[in-house]
């Protein structure tokens, strides 16, 4: 694995920002997109552009041929059984919305329990809190503890409460914490319940086996992943999305439609209400190809490597704490320094080209846990190198030493 080639892949990374290369660490927002997936996406507009499934004509049945070439890939790389079982959508985001929406409908009994984890994104905690309310129902949290590991006796207790629904994310994006998600949802099942998993910080760090993990939903978004905006995708099982009410109402999810009466149609268009966006899900079967081109063990050593530099550089800086330090972990370090507010931090650093992302990264509960305003994070993708983490803890240090 040849950083320096990989990094002649990504042009916007090779550009001064405030006359200082730039240095992005900021992955875990959106990772940048390399040439072969922007010219995906142009050739599409280029050459193929056209509306899907409905056309006769030679470019519908290309785009639409194409499309569902893409469904097939996203198949393969998380090993669904069926490629019906791929819903595309515009990320993680609106693939939460649909569950919690249609699940509810489907079945009120469904939606008045649910357990999520104490480090959920507002994306995966939100929807589903909205839906618990609306039925009059309760959420259940699964704590963790001052490592930003989830205790799992005090999760087996809440699953003891009943749950209908467990949701849980496969990574942290504030703590980098990788969850022990293929217990967590043995363990939901012995309980009965359903199991969302919220792999939008997994998908591009580790291997997802749908199947070996016996998850019943997985979604994720498409632009953490080296894919364009706009696109992402929802796996669920066959018996449950067939069961499932469609989300969203329109064109292309009907079979049959009458003033008195309308029939929906097959898996998984009855979940692609309207024209989705085809160039965006081309766009994700390249990125998809684009990871699978590398032995996927070496990336992640490659990212733990600089993680690990990240840890030992930054913890000689006076007053530094670093929020979530589970020994199982991928892709991103989250810290603060005694006294310094994140953001004043994060904007004397940007001006020396280091751009990461401080807040609460729509993750509120979790800085409220560890009594926080927020967190510097620095998070990585496969492009990044060893001196872009000098660079970073040299700022940081510079940084502090004029803020104290
Ligand atoms: N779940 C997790 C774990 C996430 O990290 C994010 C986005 C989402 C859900 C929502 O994904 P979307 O693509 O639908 O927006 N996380 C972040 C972040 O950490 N900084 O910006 C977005």
């Amino acid at each position: 694995m040849d950083v320096n080639e990989i990094r002649k892949q990504f042009p916007v990374l090779d550009q001064l920002v405030y006359g200082k290369p730039l240095v992005y660490l900021d992955n875990a927002a959106t990772t940048q997109k390399p040439l072969c997936v922007i010219e995906r996406e142009r050739d599409y507009y280029l050459h193929e552009n056209c509306n899907i499934h409905r056309g006769v004509h030679y470019l519908s049945q290309m785009a639409t041929e194409a499309y569902e070439h893409a469904r097939q890939t996203v198949a393969r790389f998380i090993n669904a059984p069926e490629a019906h079982e791929i819903v595309f959508t515009r990320g993680t985001t609106e693939s939460l919305n649909l569950l919690a929406t249609s699940l509810s409908t489907l079945n009120s009994q469904l939606s008045t329990k649910v357990l999520v984890t104490a480090m959920e994104h507002h994306s995966n905690l939100v929807p589903w809190q909205q839906m618990v309310q609306r039925q009059g129902g309760e959420l259940l949290v699964a704590p963790m503890d001052d490592n930003g590991v989830l205790d799992l006796h005090a999760y087996e207790a809440q699953l003891k409460q009943g749950p209908q629904i467990v949701a849980m994310t496969h990574v942290s994006n504030t703590l980098g914490t990788v969850n022990p998600i293929k217990e967590m949802i043995r363990l939901a099942h012995q309980h009965g319940a359903l199991v969302v998993v919220d792999g939008a910080q997994s998908m591009a760090h580790l291997p997802i086996d749908v199947q070996d993990l016996d998850c019943d939903f997985f979604v994720f978004s498409g632009h953490k992943m080296y894919a364009p905006m706009g696109i992402g995708g929802l796996y669920g099982k066959t018996e449950l999305l067939e069961k499932m009410p469609p989300y969203q109402f329109g064109g292309e999810m009907v079979d049959t439609v009458s003033f008195e009466k309308t029939t929906f149609n097959k898996l998984p268009f009855k979940f692609e209400a309207g024209t989705p966006n085809v160039g965006a899900a081309l766009g994700l079967e390249t990125a998809i190809q684009f990871i699978e081109s590398f032995d996927r063990q070496e990336v992640t050593k490659h990212e733990d490597a600089l993680v690990a530099a990240t840890i030992e550089g930054l913890s000689k800086i006076e007053g530094m704490r670093f929020i979530g330090e589970a020994p199982e972990r991928s892709g991103l370090v989250s810290f603060i320094i005694d006294g310094i507010h994140p953001y004043d931090l994060g904007t004397i650093i940007d001006k020396m080209g280091v751009a990461v992302r401080t807040g609460h990264h729509c993750a509120e509960p979790v800085m409220t846990r560890f009594g926080i305003p927020g967190t510097v994070r620095a998070s990585f993708a496969m492009y990044n190198t060893l001196e872009e983490v000098d660079v970073l803890v040299k700022a940081v240090n510079r940084a502090a030493t004029m803020l104290r």
